[in-house]
């Protein structure tokens, strides 16, 4: 990896897709995820093969408080301060970092507040060390090795290091949007030298100014030569008018709201994604957000079901049936049809990686279909 590598971040064209870069480091990152919630879990396998093989070395890992929304995590919440109050985990320290940003939004705002998950770690046996400003480095740095020593000088007590942070720190902007500028792809190079001016307050390294200004002109010529084709192209009449499922499924649940159907909208921190943000805009009387709990979701709509609601949940085909296929099974079983709408199916999602790829979709997604009895599956 380079600087230069910087620079295709977030596309097809990089080794760094956004997700899953534990090929990037091997001698130090074992375990990586873009499925949020699934690296607690897996680290707490590290963390107990490591005593096993008496591997003398701490576990740490890093989760968001998004991720911590997941049932996984939540799990691991409880299972890694008991196994290692048995002795069986080696020393371990999690980095928590609350910043109550998720994708679509302030997560507090939009589902609920995230503190009495945080606030729970330390009676389920975690040392907790809560380090308020989380984007202060000299103080992380400082509390990393506090905890690191903590969790070396006694392993059957876990250390959890909770940083409070803000999500796009340095520049006003991201600071201020409610994604906190999530995954701002490079070759959107507009921003970029303003932003690097607003972060070094005008004292910029040189070398970095100039990577920004390449960035800045690739953007304009591309953005120049996307005009020009524009111009050039004859005012095209396609014979068919295509909407994106996106924009036809929140017509189509709005439609069916305002004729009195009992819709409503289960969803999972996708929904600006999938389409549905623009009917939780229209109804939010009928609209939830679980925060990103896939299977939350969809028992969730499972419930609403069998009151007589509609319920149509929603996120990527990815994570739709790997961590919705039981919950669906589930519902199908308790003759609960629920609408389920996963968009980015097969390789769609592709800069996001290969674990956004969601190669089985079909498999996993027909018997579902078939045994739902009026409840359906839609991949696109
Ligand atoms: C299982 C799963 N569901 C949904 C997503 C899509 N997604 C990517 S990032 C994100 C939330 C970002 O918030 P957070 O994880 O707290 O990160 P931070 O705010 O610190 O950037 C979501 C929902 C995902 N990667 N994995």
């Amino acid at each position: 990896m380079t600087f230069r590598d910087l620079r295709a971040f977030r596309s097809i064209q990089s080794k760094l897709t956004g997700h899953g870069e534990s090929h990037l480091n091997p001698e130090g990152v074992l375990l990586s995820n873009g499925p949020l919630g699934s690296s607690l879990p897996q680290s707490q396998g590290l963390a107990i093969a490591d005593h096993l093989a008496k591997n003398d070395r701490v576990t740490i890992c890093v989760l968001s408080d998004a991720a911590a929304m997941e049932g996984e995590a939540k799990e691991s919440f409880s299972a890694i301060p008991g196994f290692a109050a048995k002795g069986l985990v080696n020393p371990y320290v999690l980095v928590i970092t609350d910043n109550d940003t998720k994708l679509s939004g302030r997560i507090t705002k939009d589902s609920f507040s995230m503190q009495g998950s945080f606030d729970a770690l330390a009676p389920q046996g975690w040392h907790v060390i809560k380090v308020e400003k989380g984007n202060d480095l000299q103080t992380v740095y400082q509390a990393l090795e506090k905890a690191l020593s903590a969790a070396q000088a006694d392993p059957k007590k876990p250390v959890a290091l909770w940083l409070k942070t803000v999500k796009g720190f340095g520049i006003k902007a991201t600071e201020e949007s409610s994604s906190g500028g999530h995954g701002f792809p490079l070759t959107s190079g507009e921003k970029i030298t303003d932003w690097i001016h607003e972060i070094y307050n005008n004292a910029a390294p040189q070398e970095f100014l100039d990577w920004a200004q390449e960035l800045k002109k690739l953007w304009e010529d591309s953005e120049a030569k996307k005009a020009a084709k524009a111009a050039a192209a004859a005012p095209a009449t396609p014979a068919i008018k295509k909407t994106k499922i996106q924009t036809g499924l929140s017509k189509g649940a709005i439609t069916a709201a305002k004729e009195g159907l009992p819709v409503f909208s289960v969803a999972a921190d996708l929904a600006g994604s999938t389409g549905m943000s623009t009917f939780q805009k229209s109804f939010p009387d009928r609209s939830l957000d679980v925060g990103v709990a896939e299977s939350n979701m969809i028992s969730t709509a499972a419930g609403l079901s069998k009151v007589g609601f509609i319920p149509i949940v929603d996120t990527f085909a990815q994570f739709g049936v790997t961590k919705g296929n039981l919950p669906l099974t589930m519902a199908a079983l308790s003759q609960a049809p629920v609408i389920a709408v996963f968009s980015h199916a097969g390789f769609q999602d592709a800069a996001d990686g290969a674990s956004h790829q969601a190669t089985t979709y079909i498999a996993a997604s027909q018997p579902h279909s078939a045994y739902c009895g009026g409840g359906a599956v839609l991949c696109g």
